[in-house]
């Protein structure tokens, strides 16, 4: 994939901040379960890996790292005196399935750089800096996404220790065997009166930068979204023996349902996709009984979104009434819409304008984000990296290195812009 043309030139510490932040991703794309695609997810042996190769670097750059009760890495930069307010920056480092190098990763890697360039070369801020590797941002293993960040918001729901991966092994099980406690994980929330708030770098994950010809975007909010798993029962048959009239097949019912989810959403600019099917009995010769898929549905705000499924589930109602299948969608995941703080959306403008950029195309996030659950109890701003054509949760999935080093830039200017507006609490400020 070509670099983007770059008008803007990065600083040198930048540029050589980013060709290490580039290896870097390039070094965790090896710690996967599957050699040759990339795929790290929550509680794993390759969790457990990334944690110690990050853990390791953090502590190159001077942070003081930590794992939380949850499984987060924490690398942390003290501030003035021990009772400093905290600005946190992070992404996450699991991954979906045969994955990108860069989704969360780069971010993790660009807030370390940023980080331990402002301990060494800033002297003391009036804030501590902490990094937050979180652990599990996509729910690729347990289907509840952002259970890390989750924990570290203090919105952990203990109804979640029941959730099952693929081979049935509970989220309570999977957590105890990684060495956790479950009985502890509320220890990870952080008091949301020390912190000044969180502000996360990330690819794009969509083209909107590459058209308007940006390296750098500025996030304005993040999508509302809803996950569902949903079965659709029929009855299983002779494949040959049983005439159509008399079918219930459940791998047709489900078929029409999910063009009914692309159908209904593309009407309301809503985003919906269906990214999992499983058929049972599963043999070329039975007309299927159950068909199992989720469905991803995502807005830009909670009513919109919850407009758009009831209409969805209408269409669900109406297609098992006519095949005689009972089509039941069970809800996995819920998070709320997160509008960026406006206070540190103007640190990050000013922080990308100081690399000599134009000032950014200002977007909504469609992508769900670790900010998601930051932005439940802080300020939360996120800063865009251009990602050619948008590719992303798939191995072709790539971020330029200039670009990268005008993120570096843009983050430090924006912590600097923080540092340098900061009213201390006692003072009026708000941490
Ligand atoms: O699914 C998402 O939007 C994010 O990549 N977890
Ligand atoms: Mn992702
Ligand atoms: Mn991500």
């Amino acid at each position: 994939m070509s670099a983007a043309v770059q008008e803007t030139v990065a600083t040198e510490w930048a540029s050589a901040a980013a060709a290490s932040v580039v290896a870097r991703c390039d070094t965790l794309a090896a710690l996967t379960e599957t050699p040759g695609r990339i795929t790290r997810v929550y509680l794993s042996p390759e969790h457990a890996r990334a944690n110690d190769t990050v853990r390791a670097w953090m502590q190159d750059a001077g942070l003081d790292t930590w794992q939380d009760a949850a499984g987060n890495l924490h690398g942390r930069v003290s501030g003035p005196t021990p009772d400093a307010p905290v600005l946190l920056l992070g992404s996450h480092l699991d991954t979906v399935v045969d994955a990108g190098r860069y989704d969360g990763v780069v971010g993790v890697l660009m807030a370390v750089e940023v980080v331990a360039r402002l301990a060494r070369d800033h002297g003391a801020l009036p804030f501590a800096l902490e990094v937050v590797a979180f652990s599990d941002e996509e729910g690729t293993r347990f289907g509840k996404a952002l259970l890390g960040s989750s924990a570290v918001a203090g919105v952990w729901d203990d109804a979640w220790w029941d959730l099952c991966d693929a081979d049935g092994t509970t989220l309570r099980a999977a957590f105890t065997a990684f060495g956790l406690d479950p009985e502890r994980v509320h220890d990870a929330a952080v008091d949301p009166a020390r912190l000044v708030g969180y502000l996360e770098a990330h690819i794009e994950q969509g083209p909107y930068l590459e058209q308007a010809d940006q390296a750098l975007g500025l996030v304005t909010s993040i999508a509302s979204a809803r996950r569902f798993t949903v079965q659709a029962v029929g009855e299983a048959r002779h494949a040959g023996g049983t005439p159509y009239e008399r079918r219930h097949d459940a791998l047709l019912a489900a078929a029409e349902a999910a063009l009914a989810v692309e159908r209904i959403c593309r009407a309301e600019q809503h985003i919906g996709t269906v990214g999992t099917m499983a058929v049972e009995p599963g043999a070329v010769n039975v007309v299927p009984g159950l068909a199992t898929f989720a469905v991803d549905l995502r807005g830009e705000f909670d009513e919109g979104r919850d407009r758009v499924w009831d209409a969805i589930v209408a269409a669900f109602h109406e297609i098992g009434e006519r095949r005689g299948v009972v089509v039941t969608p069970t809800e996995v995941h819920r998070a709320p819409a997160v509008f960026c703080a406006p206070r540190l959306m103007d640190a990050v403008r000013a922080g990308i304008v100081a690399t000599g950029e134009p000032a950014p195309l200002e977007l909504f996030s469609r992508a769900g984000h670790d900010a998601m659950s930051l932005g439940l109890v802080t300020d939360v701003a996120m800063l865009f990296l251009r990602n050619p054509d948008g590719i992303s949760h798939h191995p072709d999935e790539f971020v330029a290195a200039p670009d990268v080093a005008l993120g570096l830039d843009a983050l430090t200017a924006a912590v600097e812009r923080l540092a340098r507006d900061h009213v201390p609490a006692g003072d009026g400020g708000d941490a």
